[in-house]
């Protein structure tokens, strides 16, 4: 059996598409995310290729999330690969209209959920001096839109916790790095417009956005390097896109 992946966010888009091409590559795969019937659905359909453990918690709660991952069984405790993914935009408003709820979300999913995750982590990377983290920021971390404000801030967050992480990991040898896509066709515009998928399949319509997949490859492509290669930080974008408000559509 190979190795032993924490993939957040396993239920949907790039989590997802990680979990299925880890899965292939027989790594042992501890999936993470709120809907129970999907986490069920991948353990039925995954542990087909693996071995899989599904944890339910959502990763704003600091308790749900540290005893969760701190009774893991004995076979998937040993964590070599955690790849912090869980997140999304709420809403899409200029700053003075903004939903404060949207904002704690965004801060309290994206930015503290990845942090307790990785508290709950590490620990034990710290112990065996190895360990791989990749963090999934974005093109919003690097650079901010308009009306991007909350879920940019969060993204810019990540990049800095990411850079933060590898510094403070470094004495231990565990490697850190960011993937950060831009325009990727998921739920993810779904879940930032409430439901509203006509708004949301707008934003990947007169080209070609990545899939999931593509991204999925890629965190694969990073975490099979050899261990004295670390990919710090990688930015991708569909073709037709050149930065967060050039995008290249044929409409
Ligand atoms: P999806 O909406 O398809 O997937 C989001 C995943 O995060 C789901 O599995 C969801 O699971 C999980 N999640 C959300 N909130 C919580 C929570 N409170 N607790 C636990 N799990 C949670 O979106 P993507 O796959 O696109 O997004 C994945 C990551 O990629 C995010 O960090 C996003 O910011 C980033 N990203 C996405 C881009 C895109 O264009 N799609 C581009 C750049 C970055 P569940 O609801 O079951 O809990
Ligand atoms: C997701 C990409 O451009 O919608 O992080 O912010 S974008």
């Amino acid at each position: 059996m190979g190795k032993t992946a924490l993939i957040t966010g396993a239920t949907s888009g790039i989590g997802k598409a990680t979990a299925a091409l880890f899965a292939k590559q027989g790594f042992k795969l501890i999936l993470c995310g709120r809907r129970q019937e999907r986490l069920e659905q991948l353990q039925n359909e995954l542990g087909r290729d693996t071995a899989i453990f599904a944890l339910n918690f959502d990763v704003r709660n600091r308790e749900e999330v540290f005893s969760a991952i701190g009774n893991l069984p004995k076979e998937f405790s040993d964590i070599d690969i955690l790849v912090n993914n869980a997140g999304n935009a709420h809403g899409l408003d200029p700053i003075d209209k903004g939903n404060p709820d949207d904002w704690d979300a965004m801060l309290d999913i994206n930015v503290k959920g990845l942090l307790y995750v990785s508290k709950a982590v590490i620990p034990k990377m710290v112990d065996r001096k190895s360990g791989h983290i990749i963090n999934i920021g974005s093109t919003a971390g690097k650079e901010v839109y308009p009306n991007g404000n909350v879920y940019c801030a969060s993204k810019h967050a990540v990049d800095a916790i990411n850079q933060g992480m590898r510094i403070d990991l470094n004495p231990y040898g565990i490697r850190v790095g960011a993937v950060n896509p831009g325009l990727v066709e998921t739920e993810f515009s779904e879940v930032r417009f409430k439901g509203d998928s006509d708004r949301a399949s707008k934003v990947y319509q007169g080209f070609q956005p990545l899939k999931p997949e593509d991204i999925a490859d890629i965190i694969l492509f990073v975490v099979t390097r050899p261990y004295h290669v670390n990919i710090a930080d990688l930015i991708v974008m569909p073709t037709a896109q050149a930065s967060s408000t050039i995008v290249k559509k044929d409409l």
